[in-house]
């Protein structure tokens, strides 16, 4: 961290408030003497630092930051991929490719276990499917919440599929008991409580990117989670807003390459709801491979046109069919070339 001083900062000013982040924060302070300003290198953990407070001292003149905020999540502090190995022996993060696929909202037993059977025999090794759902409008079908979960169970027993649901609040947790990967969706990036309390639970995390997040924020939420003890984060991109309308949102390819940078924790992306439209998720999810994803969340539904929710954007079972055959294909290529 880098602090410009004020020029009319007296000696006195200066060495009280070298000590006072020394002591504080157990930093090594550098100092440049200039003509005109005095400037403040901080060397050691400055994660702890609140740079609000630095910039409201009445001698500072500038503060920055030369280091990222974020230290569990970040990759400096641990140059190894995260992998997380669900009970079934599926690994994501792995440098292999892992398929999740479902419905938007569980509706019945027979359309998740049907949809759970024909992802499966494409390839698929996670189910998704929606039990809480946060929709934009609070008239839209909301979930079949309890419900939704136990035939998602029942989805899981017929199939050996681990499943992967969205929670929506704190004290939902304990129904999250026997989920094998919480979701925190896009609206709940930064519900921090929700975060806090997650992070005392040792489930996989899917962490999706809030619609009007920065890489940094995204990051910072799954340090959120890290430094309650759970380090198993994923991290989905899922498309941000944009002035573009033609898409549901606009997806931010490049944030894998920059996460997978930033972070050794695995990255994952979600066509689907980053375009709204089925016919943009077989390119888009090739274009994640490509760039380096460890996985891809996709909507499936057995009938899209009576789809609950989210029918425009879901694959048939027999397009998921051939978006798998074709990532897997480009997944092979990559890994062998
Ligand atoms: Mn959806």
């Amino acid at each position: 961290m880098i602090i410009v001083l004020k020029p009319e900062c007296s000696k006195e000013q200066l060495i009280s408030f070298k000590e006072n982040l020394t002591n504080n924060y157990g930093v090594k302070v550098n100092t440049w003497e200039g003509v005109h300003s005095t400037v403040l290198g901080l060397i050691g953990d400055t994660t702890a630092i609140d740079i609000d407070y630095i910039s409201a001292q009445d001698i500072v003149e500038d503060v920055r930051r030369v280091q990222e905020p974020y230290k569990k999540a970040n990759r400096k502090f641990h140059p190894e991929d995260t992998v997380i190995e669900l009970s079934n022996g599926t690994k994501i993060g792995d440098g292999s490719l892992v398929l999740m696929a479902g419905p938007c909202s569980v509706e019945s037993s027979s359309q998740v276990c049907e949809i759970a059977r024909s992802v499966k025999e494409s390839g698929a090794h996670i189910l998704r499917g929606g039990a809480f759902k946060p929709r934009t409008s609070p008239y839209a079908f909301q979930g079949l919440k309890a419900e939704g979960l136990d035939l998602l169970k029942q989805a899981r027993r017929e199939t050996g599929l681990p499943i992967v649901t969205e929670i929506m609040r704190t004290s939902h947790i304990d129904m999250f008991e026997n989920v094998d990967i919480i979701q925190v969706g896009a609206r709940n990036m930064q519900n921090f409580e929700l975060l806090k309390e997650l992070g005392k639970t040792n489930k996989p995390i899917l962490l999706k990117r809030g619609l009007a997040s920065t890489i940094e924020e995204l990051l910072m939420s799954a340090e959120y989670i890290m430094a309650e003890g759970n380090d198993k984060v994923i991290l989905c991109e899922r498309g941000i807003r944009t002035y573009e309308t033609y898409t549901r949102n606009t997806l931010d390819l490049s944030a894998v390459p920059i996460l997978k940078s930033l972070s050794h924790l695995p990255v994952i992306v979600d066509p689907s709801h980053a375009t709204g439209k089925s016919w943009l998720v077989e390119s888009m999810s090739m274009a994640a491979v490509a760039a380096g994803a460890d996985g891809l969340i996709i909507e499936v539904h057995n009938n899209p046109k009576c789809a609950l929710c989210d029918g425009a954007q879901s694959l048939t079972p027999e397009q998921f069919d051939r978006v798998a055959k074709r990532v897997n294909g480009l997944k092979s290529y990559l890994t062998n070339n």
